[in-house]
């Protein structure tokens, strides 16, 4: 299927969707580590960002892919426009969940998944669609989160710029 993320384990086995490697790892490196709360509704908290965020992205990936591997006379704006006021309205969600966690994290008073999952959405988007001016001005609060992450040495240890598919033709 070529899909991305997939995680390869030492042995071959294949990991596909960021959940199930996220879930892998949590389970991997132990319950004092794990980047998603073990219960409660601090983990629903978590997991409701997470999807948000991870829903954002997608929407911004099917912008991406209608310019990216539509010739220009297939392409169909009302679609792109949908997706992109989903994805706006994502982005506002999450917007809304950093404003009303009032502290400097998103569901709890430590970094979690839900934290790490938003900023790389929103950094992702900035890149891949150029959504930087809305995003400084719309969503300053989930801004500055990402751009704190972003500068920890744990995610510029793991940084990955994005880098635009080949058009076709
Ligand atoms: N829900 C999936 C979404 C992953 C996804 O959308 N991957 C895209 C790229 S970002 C993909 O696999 N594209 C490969 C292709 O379409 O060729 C996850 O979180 O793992």
């Amino acid at each position: 299927m070529g899909r991305v993320p997939t995680l390869v384990l030492d042995d071959g086995e294949a990991l596909m969707e960021s959940a199930a490697i996220l879930d892998y790892l949590d389970e991997l490196v132990g319950p004092a580590r794990a980047l998603l709360p073990p219960s409660g509704e601090v983990r629903r908290d978590a997991l409701r960002i997470m999807a948000i965020a991870a829903g954002a992205a997608e929407k911004g990936v099917l912008q991406l892919y209608e310019r990216a591997f539509r010739p220009e006379e297939k392409r169909h704006q009302p679609w792109v426009d949908r997706c992109n006021l989903q994805m706006h309205a994502g982005l506002a969600e999450l917007e809304r969940a950093a404003e009303a966690s009032g502290g400097a994290w998103l569901v709890d008073d430590h970094m979690t998944q839900a934290d790490i999952t938003a900023a790389c959405a929103l950094t992702f988007l900035r890149q891949a669609l150029s959504v930087d001016m809305g995003a400084t001005l719309r969503y300053p609060i989930l801004g500055a989160l990402s751009r704190r992450c972003e500068a920890l040495p744990a995610f510029q240890s793991a940084k990955s710029d994005f880098m635009a598919p080949a058009q076709p033709g």
